[in-house]
């Protein structure tokens, strides 16, 4: 069936899987990410998508995500989303960290037209590429009535950025929304809408000018508790001498968000000289909890990787703050 799609679709190009190539023909599982564009990618969707039109905002492996890149997408979708002959934007990603870019996009919402993100597990010229299909299936769910917000798009599943999580290295299970519902799910071969975004508590964000104007994207780390651990790695952290400085640390703590109680006095150190602590749950689904008794730090309903991208945005709203007094 050769879908036409009318109004224009911007499709943006981060790299990624979805853009890799194998590096040997005898292996496809060895494979250089984010080798193709994303105009290259349109090719082994094989529909007569017109009205499509292409950025290559990057080609990069996904664990090398950060600020120049995040500022680079988060400008050419702004000016996606102003244009009027625009229906949406489909941005193309690695696996590896497109739950915080999702995230970060999502906290710049709330977007006139849907953003629909995909990725692959296997590079493009896998014998079993997956990402021709996603890469089609997010074109299209792109047009559905209801679409709206930021969301993910693998496997015949619609993620809401706000709860999508990559949570296994399997191929073709590796995201879930965990205990939230889909934003949407392919049924009989047809996206079918679940459920509307989630609408977050009001994020401390910069402003647009703020976040695109930031030359550093501020130190938070992340430090996920387990049993038997010392609070060496933390003392290490707050006492090292290092070209840029420590700003924020996300505790994972261990179930409803505890940590030992040894780690309460570096804790206490670290806020004393001004670190930011959210403490989050290293469990992959719920969040931290008030029975936990956490007595440092602030409680955050995120998991900690989102947690980390929402600590640092905090920073920069509260750094844009302070200059213009
Ligand atoms: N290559 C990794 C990345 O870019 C994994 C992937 O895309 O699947 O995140």
């Amino acid at each position: 069936m050769s879908l036409k799609i009318n109004a224009k679709t911007v499709v943006l190009g981060t790299g990624g899987t979805i853009a890799g190539i194998r590096k040997s023909p005898g292996n496809p599982d060895i494979y250089e990410s984010g080798r193709l564009g994303a105009a290259d990618l349109i090719d082994s969707v094989s529909e007569d998508y017109s009205g499509l039109e292409f950025q290559d905002v990057a080609q990069i492996d996904s664990k090398n995500m950060g600020l120049p890149i995040w500022q680079s997408l988060l400008k050419a979708l702004v000016q996606a989303q102003s244009r009027q002959d625009v229906a949406g934007v489909v941005i193309t990603h690695g696996t590896d960290t497109i739950e915080e870019t999702a995230y970060l996009l999502h906290a710049f919402g709330l977007w006139p037209k849907p953003v629909v993100m995909t990725c692959a597990m296997r590079p493009a010229d896998h014998p079993m590429a997956d990402g021709p299909v996603n890469l089609r299936d997010a074109l299209s769910l792109l047009h559905h009535a209801q679409a709206q917000g930021v969301c993910v798009v693998f496997n015949g599943q619609a993620h809401h950025a706000l709860h999508v999580q990559k949570i296994s290295t399997d191929p073709l299970k590796a995201f879930s929304s965990g205990f939230a519902s889909l934003a949407a799910e392919k049924i009989n071969g047809k996206w079918v809408w679940q459920s509307t975004p989630t609408a977050t508590a009001k994020l401390d964000i910069p402003s647009l000018a703020g976040f695109l104007g930031a030359t550093q994207w501020p130190r938070v780390e992340w430090l996920t508790h387990h049993a038997g651990s010392s609070s060496e790695m933390m003392e290490a952290l707050l006492n090292a001498q290092s070209h840029t400085r420590l700003r924020g640390l996300v505790i994972a703590g261990t179930g409803a968000g505890t940590y030992k109680d040894a780690w309460n006095d570096s804790l206490q150190k670290a806020i004393e000289v001004g670190v930011a602590v959210w403490i989050s749950s290293r469990c992959a689904w719920g969040n931290a909890l008030p029975q936990a008794h956490q007595t440092m730090g602030q409680r955050v309903d995120l998991p900690p990787a989102k947690a980390c991208v929402a600590l640092a945005l905090s920073l920069l709203s509260q750094d844009e703050k302070k200059s213009a007094l």
